[in-house]
């Protein structure tokens, strides 16, 4: 039975909204409490398949912690408030600083949880068009800006990204990603430990190359360690490799190609043999990839945050999507396809193409992309006296003290606001700074669709889901919130408030218009009440061929060779030729995720608090020997801008040189209020990372890679 709102022995069908991997649920509910969750087997994408986190969302739910109505601060403490006087109240001060100090004054950063929203991705909209602010920040600058940037400049579209048609490809090459951890990012993939399994057993092939020997990296035919942040000589290594050895055939995209034949001339001077010292990759490893992913019957290579979030992150992405185009592999069966979801953003027009530099930064010039800049940016768009300052931040699911490059900084500029206000579950790192935090209902207290992750899954199915669990009757949706500031604050500013509309309303109107939409005549007449009807969710079939068609360009070709990668490409070149100078005693620090954690904010539940193995920065046995620590010392990392004290690991799955820190901890500021997290606050990995350091293309933040020195930390 599937239901609204927990009668009593109910069997209730969801997805799981805390990653992109959008699992099947069925959760056994009696007298409105959750007793059991399993993995639903009829979900046509995941079939029964869930990891541990599925149980985040009743975690969350329980959580003593998490705040139930809205708070507002006095001096150090915090007081309930009614929800309209909150909402007056921020709508009050918005207006009253907008008035004073022109839009820019109000900034919005937008964190992760917001995309697995329904509501909060239909509404902020609205809120941005009231503000017309440029301040505008999301997670996006920490995560996949650069696949967005190569995407634009390619395709014509931010969201024109391929995935690897993982069911039935015969040869993944993965870069900087985790999937069997992960679960999977740009790559909605349930189930990926089956998936990988049965790539094998089909007789295809997995390559892995990471600093770290990782989860995925153990169940791969082959994996490279290579050294952070030199991705980019590896993928042109590969691209020479196929050029001088005439294994390059596009095949059917030859004819849809624009500057197609510059491209030999461009990664001639890149062989192997000259990128080997750099990447720390082999020479003849490099080649046998080449000639093997060449050759296979389909390949696909893929490339996620361990690419994306260094230096040369866009770079990365345009060379990876060259490497599936130039050996036949995009947009072919079992190569890397477009999905073709139920809400296609692109061809509705829901989201912009990305158009870059729209806008500029105040203090630093950076430029926009898809009307965003990058988060980094925030401390100093806070700090730097003049006109156009940021004096008041409103933060939507977001925890950017953990999240952003150079945290303490922010963390510092954060209270020289003279407003804040978070929509936030939690009184955490980022929130303890606000005047006023608005908590909204939780996933199971909403009903749930999820836009971004079926535009990014390896097969085209769809799903709704209502409400599992009633909401108490004073609680607001994150849309409701975010509608109520709205409202208020055309209202203040003598506009007529945006006419409301629930989430599901405007999800319905996109469905019926959409590719399978009831409007269209297709023949699964997709609309809200035919995805209420099918719990389980609808399987619209594999993926398939379809990138011409929508190709987004002025000339409708596919861009091999973008102006600004071209310009892009002569700073790898510089940087190949003099290489950054580190101290003998210099490691190279990467990220890496636990299966238990998601970011900053599952670390309050017990469940996943379990080990001592955490926080903790893995550390090749050799390097620890080499400065006379152990397994298990306490170290100082050190950065030229400070430090965190951190427990090292000996372990052999690293690289030399290289040593690898979680990110999300830190949950030791005054007044936070997680008590469950606080007892082993770990330590926050973006202190460690510097908000200057950018991929000069994309704008998105170095996260990897960053240059770190131990010393034994002393005394008790
Ligand atoms: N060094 C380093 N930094 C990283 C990364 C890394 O690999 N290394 N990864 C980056 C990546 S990929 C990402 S996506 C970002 C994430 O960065 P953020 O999005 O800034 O941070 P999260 O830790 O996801 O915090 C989410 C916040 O939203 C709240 N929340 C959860 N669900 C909801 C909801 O439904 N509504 C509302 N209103 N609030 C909610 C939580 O309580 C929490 O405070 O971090 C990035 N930062
Ligand atoms: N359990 C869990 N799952 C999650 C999350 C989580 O926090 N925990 N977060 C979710 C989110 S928001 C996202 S965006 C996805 C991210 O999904 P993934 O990208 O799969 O996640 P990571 O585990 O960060 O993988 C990055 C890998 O890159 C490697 N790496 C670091 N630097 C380099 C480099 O220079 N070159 C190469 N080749 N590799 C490098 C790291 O060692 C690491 O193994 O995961 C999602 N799923
Ligand atoms: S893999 Fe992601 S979507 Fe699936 S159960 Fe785990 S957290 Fe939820
Ligand atoms: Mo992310």
């Amino acid at each position: 039975m599937d239901g609204q709102d927990g009668k009593a022995g109910a069997r209730h069908y969801r997805a799981c909204g805390i990653c992109e991997a959008i699992c099947g649920l069925a959760i056994d509910v009696r007298d409105g409490v959750v007793e059991r969750i399993e993995g639903d087997p009829d979900d046509p994408m995941s079939r029964g398949y869930l990891c541990p986190k599925a149980y985040a969302a009743l975690d969350l739910q329980n959580d003593p912690d998490r705040l139930r109505r809205p708070l507002r601060r006095v001096g150090d403490d915090w007081e309930p408030i009614g929800w309209d006087a909150a909402l007056d109240l921020v709508a009050g001060r918005l207006h009253e600083i907008r008035a004073r100090a022109g839009a820019d004054a109000i900034g919005v950063y937008l964190g992760n949880p917001v995309a697995h929203s329904l509501g909060a991705m239909t509404h902020p909209r609205y809120l941005l068009g009231q503000l017309r602010t440029r301040n505008v920040f999301s997670a996006t600058s920490v995560d996949q800006l650069a696949h967005h940037v190569a995407a634009y400049w390619m395709y014509g579209h931010q969201m024109l990204i391929p995935v690897p048609d993982l069911d039935r490809t015969r040869y993944l090459l993965i870069l900087g990603a985790n999937p069997v951890v992960s679960n999977g990012s740009l790559m909605t993939a349930p189930g990926m430990p089956r998936r990988l399994r049965e790539l094998r057993r089909r007789g295809g092939r997995l390559v892995v190359v990471d600093p770290r020997r990782t989860e995925t990296a153990r169940v791969a035919d082959v994996h490279h360690f290579i050294r952070p942040g030199t991705d980019v000589y590896l993928l042109l290594a590969l691209l020479q490799v196929i050029f001088a050895e005439s294994l390059a055939a596009p095949g059917r995209l030859h004819a849809h190609l624009t500057g197609y034949e510059r491209l030999p001339e461009l990664v001639a001077q890149f062989t192997p043999e000259r990128v080997a010292p750099v990447t720390g990759i082999e020479a003849a490893h490099v080649r046998a990839i080449a000639r093997d992913f060449a050759a296979a019957a389909a390949a696909a290579c893929y490339g996620r945050l361990g690419v994306s979030t260094q230096a040369f992150g866009a770079l990365c992405q345009w060379l990876i999507q060259l490497l599936n185009l130039v050996t036949g592999n995009l947009d072919r069966v079992g190569g890397t396809l477009l999905p073709a979801p139920a809400v296609d953003l692109v061809a509705q027009g829901l989201l912009g193409r990305g158009n870059p530099g729209r806008a500029h930064s105040r203090v630093s010039g950076r430029p926009s992309f898809g009307g965003e800049l990058p988060a980094a940016l925030m401390a100093e768009e806070i700090r730097t006296a003049g006109e156009g300052r940021m004096r008041a931040m409103l933060m939507i699911a977001g925890n950017p003290v953990l999240s952003t490059p150079g945290g303490k900084s922010l963390d510092r500029a954060l209270p020289t606001l003279e407003f804040m206000v978070a929509i936030d579950y939690y009184v955490n790192e980022t929130t303890r700074h606000a005047q006023l935090i608005l908590p909204p209902t939780t996933p199971f207290e909403r009903d749930h669709y999820d836009f971004a992750s079926f535009s990014f899954a390896v097969r085209n199915t769809v799903r709704y889901n209502p409400p599992l669990l009633a909401r108490p009757a004073a609680a607001l949706h994150d849309w409701e919130i975010v509608a109520g500031i709205t409202e208020r604050l055309a209202v203040l500013g003598g506009r007529r408030p945006p006419r409301r509309r629930a989430p599901a309303r405007l999800l319905d109107v996109a469905l019926v218009h959409g590719p399978y939409g009831r409007r269209r005549g297709h023949a699964a007449a997709l609309s809200l009440a035919r995805l209420r009807a099918a719990p389980h969710g609808i399987d619209l079939g594999p993926l398939a061929p379809s990138l011409v068609q929508r190709l987004a360009t002025a000339d409708r070709r596919i861009q091999c060779v973008p102006e600004p990668m071209l310009i892009d490409l002569s700073r790898a070149l510089r940087v190949l030729a003099n290489p950054p100078a580190h101290g003998d005693d210099t490691l190279l620090l990467v990220g890496r995720r636990l299966l238990g954690s998601n970011n900053s904010w599952l670390h309050n539940y017990p469940r996943f608090t379990r080990g001592d193995d955490r926080c903790v920065l893995l550390v090749h046995p050799r390097d620890l020997g080499a400065r006379n620590l152990a397994d298990g010392d306490s170290v100082r990392v050190e950065v030229a801008h400070g430090g965190v004290e951190v427990r090292v690991r000996a372990d052999s799955a690293m690289m030399p040189g290289v040593v690898s820190l979680p990110h999300g901890w830190g949950h030791s500021g005054p007044g936070i209020r997680l008590a469950v997290a606080s007892r082993q606050p770990g330590v926050s990995f973006n202190d460690l990372t510097d908000a200057a350091c950018r991929d000069e293309l994309s704008g998105a933040a170095v996260l990897n890679g960053v240059p770190v020195r131990l010393v034994l930390r002393r005394g008790p």
